[in-house]
C-alpha cells in the first residue's frame, strides 16, 4: 500500500504542510460484520432495509474497505437511520439535503469513496432538486434509495413513489397524482451509473453495490427495499418466493445506450433488475482538482490574506 499523504494548508503563512498518513500494515484483513456493526437496527421486524445493511457489511468485509474510509451519509427517514447502524465514520443528515453534504466530502476527500443511503421520500419529495444537481454534476459517490413506495419513518403518508390508488394517511381515497418513475429521473438528470435491484436478491444487491462503487461518478441504485408495516407485499410480484418474476436486464442490452435504457426503465413493474446505463464522462471531482492546481500555480508564494486581497482588489 502507498503511503497516503494529506496537504494542510497553513493559515497564517500560507504554506502548504505534507502530513504523511501512518503506515499501516501491508497486509490488513478484511473488516468483519462484527466490527463495523453498531448496536442493534431499530426497523421493524422483517423491513427490507436489513438486507440492505447487511449487504453494505458484506461489502465493506470483500472489499476490504478500511474502518477510517468507511463513509456512510443519510437524510431522515426509516432507511435514512443506516449510519446509525454502522460503526464508522457517517452522518445522519437533514431530511432531503444528504446528497449536497455527501458531495462536499466528495469533493474535498478523494480517498474516500461516499455511500449515501435513503428513502423514496428523502430523495425524490423534499430532496428531489438535489438529486437532479447531485446526477448532473456527476459527482462521484453512491447513492442507493431504498424505495418502499410509502413514507414509512411518519407512518404511512403517499411518496412519490407511490402507485396511483395508494390509500394512505394523505390519500385515504387513493393517490390520484402519477408517481415518478426513479430509473427515468436518474438517467434523465444525467447520472451516468443507473442500476435496479432489490432487497430479496442478496447477490444481485451487493453485485450492483460492487459495480457502483467501482464506477467514476455519480452512480444510482434504486434498490426495492419492503415496508411490511405501511406497504405489505408492495414488491411480491417481483418475488420469485411469493409468485412474482425477478428479470434480469438482457445480456443484449447496451448499458451506453441511453434510449436503451429509457425504454427499460419504462416497462411495467416487476419490469427488468440489473445495470440499465453505464457511461464514462469527466467527473465534478476531476475538474475541480485541475482548475485548483492551475489557480493553484497563480499564487505561489502568497499568503492566504494576500490571495484575498487580490480577489478583492480584482472585484473592485
Ligand atoms: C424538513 C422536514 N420535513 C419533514 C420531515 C418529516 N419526515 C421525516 S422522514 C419523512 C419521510 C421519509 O420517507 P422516506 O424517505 O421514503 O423514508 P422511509 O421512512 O420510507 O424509509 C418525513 C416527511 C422532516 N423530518 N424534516
Ligand atoms: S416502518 Fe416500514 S420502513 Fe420503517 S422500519 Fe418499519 S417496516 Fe421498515
Ligand atoms: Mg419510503
Amino acid at each position: 500500500m502507498s503511503a497516503v499523504t494529506t496537504e494542510i494548508p497553513n493559515r497564517s503563512n500560507g504554506n502548504i504542510t505534507s502530513v504523511a498518513a501512518p503506515t499501516l500494515p501491508e497486509e490488513r484483513k478484511g473488516l468483519t460484520k462484527k466490527e463495523i456493526a453498531a448496536d442493534h437496527p431499530t426497523w421493524c421486524p422483517g423491513c427490507g432495509d436489513f438486507s440492505v445493511l447487511a449487504l453494505y457489511f458484506k461489502l465493506i468485509e470483500k472489499r476490504k474497505i478500511w474502518h477510517e474510509k468507511i463513509t456512510t451519509i443519510a437524510g431522515i427517514g426509516c432507511s435514512s437511520r443506516f449510519p446509525y447502524f454502522v460503526q464508522a465514520h457517517g452522518a445522519h443528515y437533514i431530511h432531503g439535503r444528504a446528497l449536497p453534504f455527501a458531495s462536499g466530502i466528495s469533493l474535498s476527500r478523494p480517498d474516500l469513496h461516499v455511500f449515501v443511503f435513503g428513502g423514496d421520500g428523502d430523495a425524490f419529495s423534499i430532496g428531489g432538486n438535489h438529486f437532479n444537481h447531485t446526477a448532473r454534476k456527476n459527482i462521484k459517490m453512491t447513492y442507493c434509495v431504498m424505495d418502499n413506495w410509502v413514507y414509512g419513518l411518519t407512518k404511512k403518508q403517499t411518496s412519490p413513489t407511490s402507485p396511483l390508488g395508494f390509500k394512505s394517511k394523505t390519500d385515504q381515497w387513493g393517490a390520484v397524482d402519477y408517481p415518478i418513475n426513479p430509473m427515468k429521473q436518474a438517467i434523465a438528470a444525467g447520472a451516468t451509473f443507473v442500476a435496479r435491484t432489490t432487497h430479496t436478491n442478496p447477490n444481485h444487491v451487493l453485485q450492483m453495490m460492487e459495480a457502483a462503487m467501482d464506477h467514476d461518478g455519480f452512480s444510482f441504485i434504486e434498490c426495492l427495499s419492503e415496508c411490511v408495516e405501511f406497504y405489505e407485499g408492495a414488491f411480491d410480484a417481483s418475488n420469485p418466493r411469493k409468485g412474482g418474476v425477478f428479470n434480469e436486464v438482457p445480456k443484449s442490452h447496451d448499458v451506453t445506450d441511453e434510449l436503451a435504457a429509457y425504454k427499460l426503465a419504462g416497462e411495467a413493474f416487476p419490469g427488468s433488475f440489473g445495470i440499465f446505463y453505464k457511461v464514462n464522462k469527466p467527473t465534478k471531482n476531476t475538474k475541480e482538482v485541475e482548475i485548483n492546481k492551475s489557480f493553484q500555480s497563480k499564487v505561489t508564494g502568497l499568503k492566504d490574506w494576500q490571495i484575498l486581497q487580490k480577489n478583492f482588489e480584482r472585484m473592485k
